[in-house]
């Protein structure tokens, strides 16, 4: 009976296509003050303890110069006064990471207005021995956009201009700081898309999300960052400009090495350009939120969407009542679509096809069929675009609601599917009341979410966590960075996913690129690997 009033909801509400979701959508990002304890307080500056991981214990390089006078005239001379940045509050803002987690003191911040620019600051850098940091949206997650200690921080923000775009080959070539947002708008008014989208686009910018070789929330439709970037260029260490800023879908010249820097953390040089191959834009988007009462019924969804939505499905994200629950108590507005009772788990499905009413049809069917086989307990299909806005409110609001809720400490794990849940399961239980743990994330490519919101930053609470998850996920055959990097908070644990010899030859690439350190010091690569003299 029960099923029936919920399938008969469902179809009630007839699909309507959906524009383009973007250009509505909130940004999700608030810059909020609050006085979570911080990584080091500044207090030695010698040596940082940061609450991001048990083993993130670091010592400033003894072989980094500090900043002089001299350095200031310099970079004065090459950028001009203004963008050559001292000012204390903007420093802050620069030193500190988007969880309030991690902080630096740094006491320069760099703005090259194009390439040259940055290439001659890097090749002072390098030669004066002074580490640096490249930053973009400062929106990472796992402290590896922000100083350690005292490092240069170089934004390259000013450079965001679109280069060139193709309607033909739908290919756009842009400046590295191009706001993720921005690019989604001005492709959006060309009629096509960008194959990358993530909550935290208002402020993430493209040379960023390469760097980490971000995933989001259309990976399961589009792919990787490695498969949509055609080209790069990049300036190493020394100042080199690397011109591969190829707009070629077919190049197999030798060693591919944009790749290199895809999603190397600005470990190996700093990206300034991007060229990217972006799909058309289909008319029809439909969007439906789903209440699955147990995680196999979820499973169980996402083989049947893959089988039944085929190639029209563009995300298949989950999130647990833990989840939905902060969404709702942090975030002022949201209301949970589905009113009638609390349910174990949210699922946000998308489609995204050229016909709508084939493709209306195909998620009708599939809703269906999921509904009589009792996969499903109740749903809702977006009705207009501001209904879609706010169902993608609800899942791309968690880690909002989380900063809104306190410390917390974040896991990003690939896992297979069908293990996935049971991770959360045992945390919950291991940690019983002490923290509130809570389960989301990209369900259509394997990627937990794994979020641990707690009173304080504690080493009792973050000793149950830690080295466990990372056991576990090896153990699974999992990865500890599905998409956010390894950064300073997961720079020693590289060996939970990767084997000696592979971090070896990372560590030498690294030695190869940047032989004095100075790009992102601490961060990526295992401290043991990397000492220079
Ligand atoms: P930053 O945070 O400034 O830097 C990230 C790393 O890249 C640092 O190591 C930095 O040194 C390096 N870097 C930055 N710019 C350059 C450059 N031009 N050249 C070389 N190195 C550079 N991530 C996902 O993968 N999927 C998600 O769905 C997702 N959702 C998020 C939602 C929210 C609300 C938030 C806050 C974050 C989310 N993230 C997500 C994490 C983060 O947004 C991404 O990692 C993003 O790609 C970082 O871009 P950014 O410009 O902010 O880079
Ligand atoms: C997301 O998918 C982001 O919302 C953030 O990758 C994940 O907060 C997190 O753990
Ligand atoms: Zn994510």
């Amino acid at each position: 009976m029960d099923k029936y009033k919920v399938t008969h909801r469902l179809l009630r509400q007839s699909i309507k296509s959906l524009v383009n979701r973007q250009l509505t959508s909130n940004n999700p990002i608030y810059r909020f003050i609050s006085a979570l304890p911080l990584g080091n307080g500044g207090r030695n500056p010698q040596l940082y303890r940061s609450f991001g991981s048990l083993a993130t214990k670091v010592e400033r390089n003894p072989s980094f110069s500090s900043l002089n006078s001299d350095d200031l005239s310099y970079f004065k001379g090459v950028l001009g006064e203004k963008n050559v940045v001292q000012d204390e509050d903007r420093l802050e803002t620069a030193n500190i990471d988007w969880m309030h987690k991690y902080k630096g003191f740094s006491k320069l911040l760099l703005l090259p207005r194009n390439t040259e620019e940055v290439s001659k600051i890097l090749e002072y850098c390098n030669s004066r021995r002074l580490a640096v940091v490249p930053q973009g949206g400062n929106t990472g997650l796992v402290g590896g956009s922000v100083p350690v200690f005292d490092e240069v921080i170089i934004n390259v923000g000013s450079m965001n201009k679109i280069i060139a775009f193709d309607k033909v080959s739908g290919i756009l070539v842009c400046e590295a700081g191009c706001i993720l947002e921005n690019l989604i708008s001005y492709l959006d008014n060309q009629g096509f898309v960008m194959p990358l989208d993530l909550g935290a686009k208002g402020s993430c910018q493209i040379g960023g999300n390469v760097s980490t070789n971000a995933g989001g929330l259309r990976f399961v439709r589009y792919g990787s960052l490695h498969g949509n970037v055609l080209g790069l260029e990049a300036v190493l260490a020394n100042g080199d400009v690397l011109d591969m800023l190829g707009t070629l879908r077919k190049d197999n010249t030798g060693y591919d090495l944009k790749h290199l820097f895809i999603g190397s953390e600005g470990s190996l040089g700093i990206v300034t350009k991007v060229s990217i191959l972006t799909p058309p834009k289909l008319s029809s988007v439909n969007i439906a939120f789903l209440a699955c009462e147990d995680y196999l019924s979820c499973q169980k969804l996402l083989s049947e969407a893959k089988r039944k939505l085929g190639e029209i499905l563009s995300a298949f994200e989950f999130l647990d009542s833990h989840a939905m629950d902060l969404v709702l108590n942090h975030l002022e507005g949201v209301r949970n679509p589905l009113s009638s009772a609390v349910h174990n788990f949210y699922l946000l499905i998308e489609t995204t096809g050229s016909d709508e009413s084939y493709d209306k049809e195909k998620l009708e069917a599939f809703l269906l069929h999921s509904m009589e086989s009792g996969l499903i307990s109740d749903g809702v299909l977006a009705q207009d675009i501001n209904q879609a806005s706010s169902f993608w409110r609800i899942r791309e609001g968690v880690p909002e609601a989380l900063m809104r809720a306190g410390p917390v400490y974040k896991y990003d794990l690939s896992l297979p599917v069908e293990k996935m849940y049971s991770l959360v399961e045992e945390m919950r239980a291991r940690l019983g009341q002490s923290a509130n743990v809570v389960g989301y994330g990209h369900l259509g490519d394997g990627n937990l979410h794994l979020n641990v919101s707690a009173p304080r930053y504690d080493d009792t609470i973050l000793a149950q966590i830690e080295p466990y998850v990372y056991e576990w996920t090896s153990k699974h055959r999992g990865s500890i960075s599905a998409e956010h990097g390894l950064g300073l908070m997961k720079a020693n644990e590289i060996f939970y996913s990767k084997s000696h010899g592979t971090v070896q030859l990372m560590a030498s690439i690294k030695k190869l690129l940047d032989p004095n350190g100075i790009l992102n010091p601490y961060k990526v690569l295992p401290r043991s690997l990397l000492s220079y003299s």
